[in-house]
């Protein structure tokens, strides 16, 4: 499928973009892994790492070298982003903060462009599992340069499904009621702490549903792409104004039937 704004070829310049964006910011975090320590910040359930200021910049530049007009925003730029942007990218240095600062493996990058509202690209790179998830409009969804798909799991009861605690408390009682409905529901509910891995595991056929609520559009605006790409289905069920959002992706069976899960909770 080739687009009217975006023909296929420049579509391509912007995917290649976002990986060597998401490769250099993701790379530099995990070669200076031994400074996972140095916090900027810290809150109650969250840190601010000097690492995640440092990956920022460098994704921003990969990007500006080659698209000097776009919109940037980030996880770490403050402000709002500019929505009207004819393209804007959305950055998340290093999702799973928290993982990466103890020295868990499931982080990653997450660089996504968005046109019109809706992103059109996105890349998810994992630098310790090794992995690079890439997909953009109308293309294959890849991992390491093969495609993936959604799972086939059919039933909710058969299906794992990854979620997180809302920490900034949009409603923390609805996150700890939903996993509650959830693991009543479904064969395992799983809490693995970075969002846009989970979306990417859903993507892969590793996991079968993703929600969260709370999480922000840098969390999972690459994985939406990557995980319509492999055949599924995500949808934002939330939006604040500052890019909060609650966020769904399935392997597109259990859809509806998650979804209902979600609502009956709230
Ligand atoms: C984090 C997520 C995590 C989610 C947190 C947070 P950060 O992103 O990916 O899964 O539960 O709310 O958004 O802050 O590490 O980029």
């Amino acid at each position: 499928m080739t687009d009217a704004i975006f023909p296929s070829l420049e579509l391509q310049d912007l995917l290649r973009c976002a990986e060597d964006a998401a490769r250099a910011a993701g790379s530099h975090a995990f070669e200076q892994r031994h400074r996972r320590k140095e916090v900027v910040r810290a809150t109650a359930h969250d840190v601010k790492l000097r690492l995640d200021l440092e990956c920022q910049a460098i994704a921003e530049n990969v990007i500006r070298s080659r698209f000097a007009n776009h919109s940037i925003f980030g996880e770490e730029s403050g402000g709002k982003a500019d929505a009207n942007a004819a393209v804007l990218w959305i950055i998340d240095p290093i999702d799973g903060t928290v993982n990466f600062h103890h020295g868990l493996p499931l982080w990653c990058c997450s660089v996504a462009a968005l046109s019109g509202g809706k992103p059109i690209v996105g890349v998810v790179f994992a630098p310790e599992l090794q992995e690079c998830y890439t997909a953009c409009r109308g293309g294959k969804a890849l991992c390491n340069g093969k495609p993936i798909s959604v799972s086939e799991t059919r039933r909710i009861q058969d299906a794992i499904v990854a979620t997180g605690i809302d920490r900034k408390t949009r409603d923390l009682s609805e996150s700890t009621r939903f996993l509650k409905n959830l693991a009543i529901r479904v064969q395992r509910p799983r809490i693995m702490g970075s969002a846009a891995l989970d979306i990417c595991n859903v993507a892969s056929g590793r996991a079968d549903g993703y929600y969260e609520s709370g999480i922000y559009l840098w969390d999972a605006a690459a994985g939406s792409v990557i995980v319509d790409r492999a055949g599924g289905r995500s949808e934002i069920l939330w939006r604040g104004d500052d890019l909060q959002i609650a966020f769904l992706a399935t392997n597109g069976h259990i859809h509806d039937e998650l979804r209902q899960v979600v609502l009956s909770t709230q």
